[in-house]
């Protein structure tokens, strides 16, 4: 990655951080009620994938992936407007958090509410690129309990038949709510899957957001060039509960110290310190980021909530005449 790259994937980082906390606040005051999924520890995962696109390849992005909707390029504003419910939300107003803010522009298309089915709309994706004879890419990130679904193997059957231009990300924490992956799977390396497939895979450190970017970039180049999918695995860690207010009782205080120490804003800062690029830029970076998101929770609690009529808008679409 280059300096700028590096630097930008930081900063999304601290903006990914700030997100979460601020949400946290909010729902602690009872201004947005909901849980939310905290991304903590996978950050190095969404700014790696996303450094390898371009704006008008598609992601998928997965239910802890507020840090993947700001680095493919979604602002604070909206992502906050839809925790609150408000007109200036993603959704306009309809509200539901995370997984259903959708920018076609930005390239973001969406999650799923039932997991799992990102493998069949990403690969669906992938097939409509290359039906309208263009060379974008579908992307999928996905958590490895996801991958346990039968929509998987048919998705990876016919994507790498086919050849779809597609590359599909595992974010592997090792845990799916309070499950264990060695519970839960006959394998420890989700990536050995894909040679049933004879879809290439590879396996890498999801806490070095260089290492993803590397792997992602050799996938993308793939993906466009016509040769078809590849699976890549990302070794991660979940630093919070399942869910904002989970206990973690399933899981030891030494467990949860043990994941704090591999964080990826911090091997992102002593990357970039080797690099010249002390600790005094971060700070300013850091104060400019905590500000911009002050102003960006202010602007969404004044923003209005919708009418009743919001239900109906949307549902079918318009046309130019109208
Ligand atoms: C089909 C389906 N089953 C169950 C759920 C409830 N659910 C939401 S997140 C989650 C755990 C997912 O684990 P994993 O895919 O490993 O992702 P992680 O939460 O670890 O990032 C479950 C079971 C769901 N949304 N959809």
């Amino acid at each position: 990655m280059t300096d700028a790259q590096l630097l930008h994937a930081y900063r999304i980082m601290e903006r990914s951080i700030l997100l979460d906390q601020a949400v946290l606040r909010l729902i602690e005051e009872g201004s947005a009620r909901l849980l939310l999924h905290s991304g903590r520890g996978q950050e190095a995962i969404g700014t790696g994938v996303c450094a390898a696109l371009r704006d008008d390849d598609m992601l998928f992005y997965s239910h802890r992936g507020l840090i993947q909707l700001l680095a493919k390029g979604m602002q604070a504003g909206p992502l906050l407007g839809d925790f609150l419910g408000r007109v200036d939300g993603a959704t306009k107003g309809l509200g539901a958090g995370i997984v259903h803010a959708v920018d076609p522009a930005l390239g973001l298309m969406g999650s799923s509410g039932t997991l799992g089915g990102g493998f069949v709309l990403s690969a669906g994706a992938a097939l409509g690129a290359r039906k309208l004879g263009d060379d974008r890419v579908s992307v999928h990130i996905f958590g490895e309990g996801s991958a346990n679904r039968g929509t998987f193997h048919e998705a990876a059957n016919a994507a790498a038949l086919w050849k779809l231009p597609m590359v599909w990300l595992c974010e592997n924490n090792g845990l799916s709510v309070s499950v264990a992956h060695r519970e839960a799977t006959s394998i420890e390396d989700v990536a050995d899957r894909a040679a049933a497939y004879g879809m290439p895979s590879r396996i890498v450190d999801g806490q070095d957001v260089e290492a993803v970017y590397d792997a992602m970039a050799d996938a993308v180049a793939r993906a466009r060039a016509g040769d078809g999918p590849t699976l890549i695995e990302a070794k991660t860690l979940r630093f919070r509960g399942h869910y904002e207010g989970d206990p973690q009782t399933y899981r030891s205080k030494e467990d949860i110290a043990a994941a704090h120490q591999r964080d990826p804003l911090r091997i992102t800062a002593e990357k970039l310190a080797a690099r010249g690029i002390g600790e005094a830029q971060l700070a300013a970076l850091r104060d400019e980021e905590a500000r911009a998101m002050e102003v960006a929770v202010q602007a969404a609690l004044a923003s209005a909530k919708p009418g009743p009529d919001r239900i109906y808008q949307g549902l079918l679409a318009e046309s130019a005449a109208a």
